[in-house]
């Protein structure tokens, strides 16, 4: 008796597993669709307390032309020792139309 009643409750547990599985197949797993591009600049201003840098960078191949723009970065200390004038290069992660610097120094 005891023990077939645990049977039951293991078959339910089973069962809202895998209605919770399913759930969550339309959901887009974190991470997909992110893209890397090398981005090549010269810094124009940085902005610590905002944690973003502007840049007039050069060509990205797939992505944009040359431009000048804000950047946000992925930790502020990033900015450390970088002032307007200074010639970089570093990383650039795109997703869902969001733009992050995750690798920034002079070169
Ligand atoms: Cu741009």
């Amino acid at each position: 008796m005891k023990a077939s009643h645990s049977l039951g409750l293991l078959i339910l547990g089973i069962c809202l597993a895998l209605a919770g599985c399913k759930g969550d197949g339309t959901n887009q797993p974190k991470g997909t669709g992110a893209k890397h591009y090398d981005l090549k600049g010269k810094v124009v201003a940085v902005d610590p307390g905002k944690g973003s840098v502007t840049l007039d960078h050069e060509d990205i191949p797939g992505l944009m032309k040359a431009m000048k723009m804000d950047f946000p970065v992925e930790d502020p200390k990033m900015l450390e020792g970088l002032k307007a004038g200074d010639q970089v290069q570093g990383r650039l992660n795109v997703e869902s139309g969001q733009y992050t610097i995750t690798h920034l120094e002079k070169r």
